[in-house]
């Protein structure tokens, strides 16, 4: 049987690095691609070096691939010319290369700030329409449209995860981390799910832990066999008497986001 080829863009960013070590298995091969240099740590790793706005790595990229998992992109907000290029036309770029290659299977990480300005409701729905808190927010909004764009015309399965904070711990992120994290394992054990689920068609779900304090639904990501394994509670005593969000940034899905500047390097 020939090894499954999984294509990771942004494989060198916060969720890619995570990632990485975790979705590596017998038959698979990774296939990384970033702008930063890496290096495969043996023959089940393919290193690209290379921008998602660049249409010919790009498809030189997908050759091969059965399935790709977009994280390329910036993560935080950056002048709308840059967020316009490296996240909504790198975003189209990586579609269109995936659906000339023939890829049949397409991951993409969008945000919570694509829904930044919904209040902090308990279970709020994965297809809740987008109120972004940022540029960011809007491009993330527009890849989750992208998706359902080349799902619907040339029938890609295609799963956007609205992703909360993906980090090691929910530490750096304050009391807000307790509600929004998705603990590197269960980002993997979600990503596994997303690769395996039998013909999901066009799918928008919430890329969160168990949390305790959990305000996004979970629904939809058990829908394709997703089953969280962590709590960022047990992080809870450690966070306690850390400053939490205030004004616009406590009522707010986006918290700190709906606040910061818009379009300044952040
Ligand atoms: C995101 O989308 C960012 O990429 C990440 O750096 C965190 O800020 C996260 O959202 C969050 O909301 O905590």
């Amino acid at each position: 049987m020939t090894d499954q080829r999984v294509l990771i863009t942004g494989s060198a960013g916060v969720v890619g690095t995570l990632m990485r070590p975790r979705l590596r298995r017998p038959g698979r091969v990774l296939r990384l691609l970033d702008l930063a240099p890496q290096t495969p740590s043996d023959s089940s790793e393919e290193v690209v070096t290379a921008s998602v706005t660049d249409r010919a790595a790009m498809a030189e990229a997908c050759e091969g691939v059965d399935a790709l998992i977009h994280l390329g992109g910036h993560s935080r907000e950056n002048s709308w010319e840059e967020t316009l290029d490296v996240n909504i036309n790198g975003t189209q770029t990586v579609l269109e290369a995936a659906q000339a290659a023939g890829i049949r299977r397409v991951i993409l990480a969008s945000s919570n700030h694509a829904v930044g300005f919904r209040r902090v409701d308990s279970d709020l729905p994965a297809d809740s329409s987008p109120r972004p808190d940022t540029y960011y927010g809007v491009s993330k909004a527009a890849i989750e449209a992208l998706g359902s764009l080349y799902h619907s015309r040339f029938g890609m399965d295609v799963i956007v995860i609205r992703i909360g904070s993906c980090f090691e711990t929910p530490l750096p992120l304050g009391p807000r981390g307790l509600t929004t994290w998705l603990s590197p394992d269960d980002g993997a054990r979600l990503f596994e799910a997303c690769l395996s689920a039998p013909s999901p068609g066009y799918r928008l779900i919430w890329g969160v832990s168990d949390n305790t304090r959990r305000i996004y639904s979970l629904e939809e990501a058990e829908a394709l066999g997703y089953k969280s394994l962590d709590d960022a509670e047990v992080y809870a005593d450690q966070l306690a008497g850390k400053p939490a969000p205030t004004g616009l940034a406590a009522e707010y899905v986006g918290g700190p986001f709906c606040t910061a500047p818009l379009g300044v390097f952040n």
